[in-house]
């Protein structure tokens, strides 16, 4: 059966430390992501780009930087998102930075929470993004959008759309997590996220975190990936803002999306953090393409 997918562009990076990542709905699309999906089976309609205010590019100001154009962005992103899952369809939301993971994330447990139905979160990154105003670094809403989602944030980001927190931090799977910060670290056990770090990943194989990572997913679940691009090492992906060595290998990173396509449930899926002014002719974009290609289902001796 044909999936009917819808791809939104939100080309801003009001959330993040470097500019550029502005750039990556078109880049994702230069490196031929429709046809790809089409190829494999879905119908899809490319809903073009959302718009939103400029980025002021200012230092913080009680520990967020940007906080009223990162809420803009994020009501536009919600919005988006909700309409396109009412209608049925798989959103891909093109980013931009990952801050926008709230606008995304909140829009699908709205949508399960009025559907029944249960709600889980894959966040592949370096990076935990579990960082509050009092913990930040950097004041970057790029870096919070986990601790957003679960009640830890500003009001205008927790409450997006409706009543927040929109998850527990229960729902949520961490992939190739191998960049935190200290005050951040101490959050994440704390809250009790559940974390398969590059650690995890050396010892235990790709294969076996994945079957945790997925497990007790049942046809009442809504599956949803959070790829942010810095996941993936950086020999393969350099075209990010915030590289972090170390990271999945080109096949282990296949491996992770086959087994997120073998599990059947992905009904959401975010791009996030691609910088193109930071790539080597596309090639960022175009390793992006391929990874999600086999998160849809294209595998390599062709099992479907
Ligand atoms: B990304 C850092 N932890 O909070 C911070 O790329 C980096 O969405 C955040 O994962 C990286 O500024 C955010 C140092
Ligand atoms: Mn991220
Ligand atoms: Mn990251
Ligand atoms: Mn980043």
């Amino acid at each position: 059966m044909p999936i009917p997918v819808s791809l939104i562009g939100a080309p801003t990076d009001v959330g993040a430390g470097a500019r550029g990542v502005s750039m990556g709905p078109e880049a994702l699309r230069v490196a031929g992501l429709h046809p790809t999906l089409e190829a494999l089976d879905c119908v899809v309609q490319d809903r073009g780009n959302l718009v939103g205010p400029p980025n002021p590019w200012q230092p913080a100001s009680n520990g967020y930087r940007h906080l009223s154009e990162v809420v803009a962005w994020n009501t536009a992103v919600h919005d988006a998102v909700y309409a396109e899952l009412g209608l049925g369809r798989l959103p891909i939301l093109l980013g931009g930075d990952h801050c926008l993971g709230i606008g995304s994330i909140s829009a699908v447990a709205r949508h399960c929470r009025e559907q029944g139905k249960k709600l889980r979160v894959l966040w592949l990154d370096a990076h935990a993004d579990f960082n509050t105003s009092l913990l930040t670094p950097s004041g970057n809403i790029h870096g919070m959008p986990v601790a957003c989602l679960c009640g830890h944030g500003p009001d205008a980001l927790v409450n997006i759309g409706g009543t927040g927190p929109w998850i527990s931090p229960q729902a949520v799977r961490q992939i190739g997590i191998r960049s935190v910060d200290e005050g951040e670290k101490r959050f994440v056990h704390e809250m009790g996220l559940e974390v398969f770090d590059m650690r995890y990943i050396d010892e235990m194989g790709m294969r076996h975190t994945m079957e945790l990572a997925l497990a007790m997913i049942d046809s009442n679940t809504h599956l949803h990936v959070s790829f942010d691009v810095d996941f993936l090492d950086p020999d393969v992906a350099p075209g990010v803002g915030t590289t972090v060595r170390g990271g999945p290998t080109y096949r282990e990173a296949q491996l992770c999306m086959e087994m997120i396509a073998d599990c059947g449930r992905m009904a959401s899926l975010d791009v996030m953090e691609l910088n193109p002014a930071l790539d080597v002719r596309n090639q960022t974009a175009e390793v992006a393409v391929d990874l999600i290609a086999s998160l849809f289902g294209k595998s390599t001796l062709m099992r479907r």
